[in-house]
């Protein structure tokens, strides 16, 4: 028997696939042909979604930690501790001891039913900020009054398409089609990177990491002195035009040569590009805004699309993500039920629950694992050690599972059926139930909303996973979106899409991009002379291809197994006389963990670059090696703003 479903990894493509199941089994994963963006081809993680749904290792029964080790134990046990512990501070109006932490390591809209509950329980402590987009975010909410996206298949409409920061070939494998046509009609593709990407690409520029912003102001600087800028676009959308051309002022040529080290013909072309091109696409990636200047950069850059008219016109503009079904989405969670709320910035988690007051008591952790991919990883060990109770959902023992006292189960995306929407396209899609939960398992709905009834919630009432998706889809109605419609065809394109301000009118209170007027990038953290001695390398732990984070690393499928590659150009590796596959230490000033040695010329000389994802438990969690500080805005996690130093394991 065959089904569509979509693929509800944390990824810009959230796939339509068909499956197949044989003998209960789902098997023979497809790409769905005549979906507009997943067109036929999928990437090789969603066989492992499905390696990891039939895994022997996974988690069927919840795990209880005793005297250091775990043993299964009934979900009866497991409702009976979790009512008592949970029951206890919700009795006492103590809630806001309890951290729930979550992020998406499931789209789907109803594993989101955790906020309910929490929300119901009357508010407990939550994240702030975002572990991925949070800086740039918030950088378009002030210039445009919300995060804007183009469409691919607009971008057969670019003279120039700019991939600042973003590598499609490890992360977006659905745009390179995309690209291929836009370069064929005649787009120009630049990759502004300091890793070589390999992409349909022509030009690559490698700049010093950190330093985009201010190579933005420089090129704003060298359009703006010469007039060569779209005028009548800035006297009629643009607000704050004179003190943002101030603040360029100091951002001289010499500055930008020196700050980011690409050299005067780059800067050159990609003065005359902007000068010259129109319309430009910009597709922002993540990488960009890991800093703490991010923010600012991401505005910078915003900036430059402004003066030269490349905002809300066909073939141009920026791509970062779009807001449009928030509004209609949130309901699931019952924000209303929350009487008392309390927020800890993602970038300093560790730091704020070590200093709470009053005290974490019980951390709930869901469809994250902090303890692989949130910054700082000793200290978080440290802060999960302090606190007396645990809780993760999860598949299997991860770092963080592992350094919990209860592990309950997660359920597969073919185990529920439940819809997903995404910020990064603009469609809403459906996932059927395929198969059965193994072992007579909960479901995740089914589990919340038993741990609701035993505390006795009387705001979180027990629907079906059916139930709660028609209630979900309820404000779309006016849309014509309801869900005997989205079952029919499986995903539906937002009626308002794209959001791309074609109409001029943005949402700043001014109506016009409001420009960055104070403060500009300035450079990367000026490190004091001693860590930067000590610590040659900038470091970068970039997303890896063949894992969505810390996903599918514990899988027999897995390539290279846990250990961490440590990436880095043939002059360093000649330096420090390593040769590939040598063990070697990588030191920051926060940890240092060991990894195995790839030479590549990929990467700059003076820059080491590891994939993130690979498993703390067997010594490769590279956020062991980033540190807690908060950006300029947004609370992002400046996961790349981090020196460190190699040398080889003896
Ligand atoms: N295979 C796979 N795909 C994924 C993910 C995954 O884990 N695996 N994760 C998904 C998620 S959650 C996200 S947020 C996206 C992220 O997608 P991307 O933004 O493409 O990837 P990141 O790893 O966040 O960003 C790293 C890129 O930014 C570059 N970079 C680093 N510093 C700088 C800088 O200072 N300037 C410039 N110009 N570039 C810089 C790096 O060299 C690298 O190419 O990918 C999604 N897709
Ligand atoms: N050093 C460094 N660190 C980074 C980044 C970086 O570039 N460098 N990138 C950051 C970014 S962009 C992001 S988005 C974050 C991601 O941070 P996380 O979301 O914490 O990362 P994942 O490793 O994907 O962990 C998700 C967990 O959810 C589990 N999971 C998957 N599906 C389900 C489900 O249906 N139910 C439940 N209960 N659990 C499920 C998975 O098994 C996995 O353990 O990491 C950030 N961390
Ligand atoms: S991980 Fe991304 S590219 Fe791969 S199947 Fe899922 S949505 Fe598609
Ligand atoms: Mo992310």
């Amino acid at each position: 028997m065959k089904f569509t479903t979509t693929c509800t990894l944390n990824c810009y493509d959230s796939c339509r696939v068909e499956v197949t199941v044989e003998d209960g089994r789902v098997v023979k994963p497809l790409g769905d042909k005549n979906h507009p963006l997943t067109r036929g081809f999928l990437c090789p993680k969603f066989k492992k979604v499905i390696e990891r749904t039939y895994s022997p290792d996974r988690l069927t029964q919840p795990l209880l930690k005793e005297k250091g080790s775990f043993r299964k134990i009934s979900w009866e046990k497991a409702f009976v501790l979790l009512t008592e512990k949970i029951g206890e501070l919700y009795a006492k109006g103590e809630t806001l001891s309890i951290l729930h932490l979550y992020d998406h390591g499931s789209g789907g809209y109803l594993k989101r039913l955790d906020e309910r509950f929490f929300n119901c329980l009357g508010g407990v402590t939550h994240p702030s900020g975002s572990l991925c987009w949070g800086s740039g975010y918030e950088a378009m909410q002030r210039d445009f009054g919300a995060p804007t996206l183009g469409e691919y298949h607009d971008l057969i409409n670019s003279k120039a398409i700019i991939l600042w920061g973003r590598d499609p070939g490890t992360t977006n494998l659905h745009l390179l089609p995309f690209l291929k046509e836009a370069k064929e009609a005649g787009a120009e593709i630049v990759a502004i990177n300091p890793l070589k990407i390999k992409v349909a690409s022509g030009r690559h520029i490698s700049l010093k990491p950190g330093t985009d912003g201010l190579l933005a102001l420089g090129i704003a600087r060298l359009l703006i002195s010469e007039g060569l800028y779209d005028k009548d676009f800035v006297k009629e959308k643009v607000k704050n035009f004179a003190e943002f051309s101030k603040l360029t002022e100091e951002v001289t040529v010499e500055k930008v040569l020196k700050e980011t080290g690409i050299s005067e013909d780059d800067l050159a072309y990609l003065a005359k590009l902007f000068a010259f091109k129109k319309p430009i696409a910009v597709l922002y990636g993540y990488g960009l805004q890991r800093y703490q200047n991010g923010g600012s950069t991401v505005r910078a850059i915003n900036a430059l699309l402004a003066i030269t008219g490349n905002v809300g016109v066909k073939g141009g503009g920026p791509h970062y993500a779009h807001p449009l079904w928030k509004p209609y989405f949130g309901s699931i969670v019952k924000a209303e039920e929350k009487v008392r709320e309390r927020y800890f910035p993602w970038p300093v988690m560790a730091n704020s629950i070590l200093a709470a007051e009053p005290p974490i008591k019980l951390i709930f952790v869901t469809r994250s694992n902090p303890l692989n991919q949130a910054p700082d990883t000793k200290r978080m060990q440290e802060a999960f050690y302090n606190v007396p109770f645990k809780v993760t959902v999860d598949f299997f023992l991860t770092d963080t599972a592992y350094a919990s006292d209860l592990i309950i189960p997660a359920t597969s995306v073919f185990e529920e059926e439940d819809i997903v929407y995404s910020s990064w396209h603009y469609y809403l899609s459906y996932l059927p139930k395929i198969v059965e939960t193994p072992n007579d398992m909960p479901t995740e709905v089914e589990f919340w909303n038993e741990l609701a009834k035993k505390i006795g919630l009387k705001n979180f009432e027990p629907k079906t996973a059916r139930e709660f998706i028609i209630e979900a889809l309820e404000p779309l109605k006016p849309l014509g979106i309801t869900f005997e419609v989205l079952r029919e065809k499986g995903y539906i394109r937002h009626p308002l899409a794209p959001f791309t301000f074609s109409d001029g009118k943005f949402l700043t209170p001014t109506g016009k991009i409001e420009l960055m007027a104070e403060k500009g990038p300035g450079l990367y953290q000026a490190y004091d002379s001693l860590t930067a001695k000590k610590f040659p390398y900038r470091l970068l732990t970039v997303h890896p291809k063949d894992y969505l984070h810390s996903q599918f690393h514990n899988l027999e499928s897995a390539e290279w197994g846990t250990k961490p590659r440590v990436i880095i150009h043939p002059s360093t590796a000649a330096r420090h006389n390593l040769d590939n596959l040598a063990a070697v230490w990588v030191k920051t000033v926060t940890g240092e963990i060991t990894g195995l040695v790839k030479v590549s010329d990929r990467v700059r000389p003076d820059t080491v670059v590891i994939e993130e994802g690979s498993w703390g438990i067997d010594g490769g969690g590279v956020n062991v090696l980033t540190c807690q500080v908060r950006p300029d805005m947004g609370d992002g996690v400046p996961f790349f703003d981090v020196l460190c130093s190699i040398e080889a394991v003896e």
